[in-house]
């Protein structure tokens, strides 16, 4: 079986995980460039504003990169559709099962990863045809399942034969050495790269991220179905104290809506949402993505070293 780096056709088994309005072509060509491979987040947009993101993407990239399809988007047969046309080299999809579109992503030679919170539901992608799954974990930012990336890789490594990819809560070369050890092949980090000097979110949230202690983020719309981790803020206090009142899924749902927006490109840090996963504690600097992806290798091999001694027979 070939390994992740080999299936994507990248240098490194590193990914950038998808955000919408945050990783565009910028983001996603310093990625690719850099050896991972960056993946345009599309959130709710159409398929044509996702035509001009790839074509974007290939002027300042001829390495393989990524389009996300959020299943829950109105847009999303949009999107497929857009992807094919412009021959994408990998889909990755989340917040759904992508079931029916899978055959005809991998008739166009599409490399299709979803985006699973279980091991149930990898199983059933592996079924369909998918090339490899990301396992992630609820330490993740944005919207997440329930199961930790710690219980939840190993799990689906077990379940299926295609390669698994962590993420949730990996921001360094130890999360990253982590999910090897747990039976991952390659990894997928979002918040570190959102410090990223190539990344155009605002510097307010950004400096959001560097602040961030452990204990800093939480998850909001639990209630809807679809819960969303976030950076905590006045937001999110208004938001949490709501929940706790009689509020339908509906109105709630009217409240969050171009809150991401206001974030990442309005910089209201106060009132916008701020998605981050419970990594964003270790993120302290902004580098570019390049540096960003040789430091996590670096890393990797320094903790496989230091491994050793307790190997010895
Ligand atoms: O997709 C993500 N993260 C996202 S998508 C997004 S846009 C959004 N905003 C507000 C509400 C909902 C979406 C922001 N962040 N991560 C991958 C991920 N996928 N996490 C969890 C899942 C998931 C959940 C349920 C994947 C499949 C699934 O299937 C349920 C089923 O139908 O079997």
């Amino acid at each position: 079986m070939k390994d992740v780096a080999g299936l994507l056709g990248v240098r490194y088994p590193v990914l950038q995980g998808a955000m919408a309005w945050v990783s565009e072509y910028r983001l996603v060509s310093a990625v690719s460039n850099g050896g991972g491979l960056g993946i345009i987040g599309t959130g709710a947009a159409d398929g044509e504003f996702v035509r001009d993101q790839v074509r974007k993407t290939r002027e300042l990239t001829d390495r393989p990169f990524g389009v996300n399809i959020v299943m829950l988007s109105p847009f999303a047969d949009d999107v497929v559709r857009v992807v094919i046309e412009e021959k994408v080299p990998v889909v990755t999809t989340g917040a759904g099962n992508p079931g029916k579109y899978i055959e005809g992503l991998k008739e166009a030679g599409v490399v299709v990863i979803p985006v699973v919170p279980s091991a149930a539901l990898a199983k059933r992608v592996e079924r369909a045809g998918a090339d490899a799954v990301v396992a992630e974990g609820c330490e993740a930012g944005g919207h997440i399942g329930d199961i930790s990336t710690i219980c939840l890789v190993p799990q689906v490594a077990d379940a299926v034969s295609i390669p698994v990819i962590a993420a949730g809560g990996i921001a360094d070369g130890r999360g990253a050495a982590a999910a090897f050890i747990l039976g991952a092949s390659g990894v997928q980090l979002a918040t570190r790269f959102l410090t990223a000097k190539e990344c155009v979110a605002s510097q307010a949230y950004k400096d959001r991220v560097l602040a961030a202690s452990d204990t800093d983020t939480v998850v909001t719309g639990r209630f809807t179905g679809h819960p969303v981790r976030v950076i905590r803020n006045k937001l999110t206090r208004e938001i949490l104290s709501k929940e706790k009142e009689d509020i339908s899924p509906e109105e709630f749902e009217e409240l969050m809506s171009g809150t991401l927006r206001k974030a990442v490109v309005e910089g209201d840090a106060d009132y916008g949402s701020l998605m981050a996963g419970q990594s964003a504690g270790l993120v302290k600097k902004e580098q570019s993505a390049a540096e960003v992806i040789e430091e996590i290798m670096d890393e990797m091999r320094e903790v496989y070293k230091g491994l050793g001694k307790y190997f010895k027979e």
